[in-house]
């Protein structure tokens, strides 16, 4: 399934009339604050988000999963969903995927197609927490930490592949989530697994290319529920450290014990250049992999701020790869996504109206509720017709969730391809 720009722009003239009466208000508002709103659409315009290949189909729990009608069962069917988002929304213009769910067959058709859609490959995810038919080893007691020396080197033989297949599809960058850990006390030496974790890594890292990076993500539980091997950003962000200057730490949003200042840890990652990556999603509890802004938008647009900060500030740290790490069960997948991209669009451009000079003046001046006054203005000004002007402009649909619906988009797909298709990954 393709969706062409002109079913899209048919869908617009609908509500263009709106749109514009809605922008004018904004637009004029914004200018008498300052504001260039001509430079605000452009940076939202250039702001694009990776879709991982495992959040188009319906997720689950541990206890059950359900899938969605017309899932795609095939990389070429998830280049097609990422294709239909980023026709949509404009936003979504690169794919991330995992190895072994995704490994390409034909891998000019697959660059073709991508490229068809618009879309470049981001982060290639290697997978060291699910054992694999072809492989001798297990991964139940952990992979680059394992105490087992043939467990490593399969775990370590396994990334570069992953980096291999990168290279070939046009990736730059490579993802390590481990899984590895101890489910009960005295069950693992930390600094032994510490250990073999650092130089398992740096056999990795010699293998990257000159411009690729490594990216290393960190989470305090799950599945293992005692001690994590990569607990916190202190220990991604040693790694890094010891692994060189191409690799850096990744944030997941999900990956903090409760309460946790994400804001101030992006902050600081980006103040020593270490900020590499980012896993969008929203959570109540835990690593709940939930819709971008569905529970804390305002702690979203608190680490926006830092990021705009950052970006701004802070030249020693490479512009961040953003990405979405989410996965449900009773949504469609297309939605879902559509609705993250909106949540984390509307964060960025909120914290783009942060008037910094102003900010940091206050903060100088203590004029505590000055500067929280100004955080809050930004928060609550409502933006939307900013992000449908962006999309507008650059050829998509000014109201992407409901010209999805009115397209009737989901029973094409099913039609397609069928009730019963199944996604691969969790
Ligand atoms: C796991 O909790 C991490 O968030 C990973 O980034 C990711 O979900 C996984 O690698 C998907 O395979
Ligand atoms: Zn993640
Ligand atoms: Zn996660
Ligand atoms: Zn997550």
């Amino acid at each position: 399934m393709r969706l062409n720009s002109e079913r899209i722009q048919e869908q617009n003239k609908k509500s263009l009339s709106d749109h514009e009466s809605q922008f004018d208000f904004l637009a004029n508002n914004l200018t008498r604050q300052d504001i260039n709103v001509a430079d605000l659409v452009q940076q939202l315009c250039d702001f694009q988000v990776a879709i991982p290949s495992w959040a188009l189909g319906a997720g689950g729990t541990r206890f059950g999963r359900f899938s969605y009608p017309g899932e795609p069962s095939s990389l070429e069917q998830k280049l097609d969903d990422v294709g239909i988002l980023h026709a949509l929304t404009q936003t979504a213009g690169a794919i991330s995927l995992h190895i072994p769910w995704d490994i390409p067959e034909d891998y000019s058709a697959i660059k073709e197609r991508a490229a068809s859609h618009g879309l470049v490959f981001d982060a290639v995810n290697s997978n060291t927490f699910q054992d694999q038919k072809t492989h001798a080893e297990s991964y139940k007691y952990g992979s680059l930490s394992n105490t087992e020396k043939a467990v490593r080197e399969q775990a370590i033989q396994h990334n570069i592949e992953v980096i291999e297949i990168g290279k070939r599809l046009g990736s730059k960058s490579v993802t390590v989530w481990l899984a590895d850990g101890s489910n009960f006390p005295g069950q693992n030496n930390f600094q032994t697994s510490l250990q073999y974790t650092e130089d398992s890594l740096k056999r990795i890292y010699s293998h990257l290319p000159e411009d690729w990076k490594l990216f290393i993500e960190y989470k305090p539980y799950e599945p293992n529920f005692y001690s994590t091997v990569i607990q916190d950003w202190g220990t991604s962000f040693m790694l890094a450290n010891a692994c060189g200057e191409k690799a850096y730490t990744l944030v997941d949003l999900g990956h903090h014990l409760p309460n946790t200042n994400i804001e101030q840890i992006v902050s600081i990652l980006m103040l020593k250049g270490k900020l590499g990556g980012f896993h969008f999603n929203d959570s109540k509890y835990g690593d709940d992999d939930s819709t971008v802004g569905s529970v804390k938008p305002y702690a979203l647009f608190l680490i926006f701020n830092e990021l705009v900060y950052g970006m701004n500030n802070n030249p020693q740290n490479p512009y961040p790869s953003w990405m979405i790490d989410a996965s449900h069960n009773i949504k469609d997948p297309l939605e879902d996504l559509m609705q993250s991209l909106e949540a984390i669009q509307e964060a960025y451009a909120k914290a783009l109206l942060v008037d910094q000079k102003a900010l940091r003046e206050a903060q100088e001046a203590h004029d505590v509720v000055g500067c929280q006054e100004m955080l809050q203005a930004a928060y609550r000004t409502d933006i939307r017709p900013l992000l449908q002007k962006t999309r507008l402009k650059a050829g998509g649909a000014l109201y992407p969730l409901q010209a999805y619906r009115d397209l009737k988009i989901r029973k094409t797909l099913v039609d397609e391809r069928g009730t019963e298709s199944v996604a691969t990954g969790l």
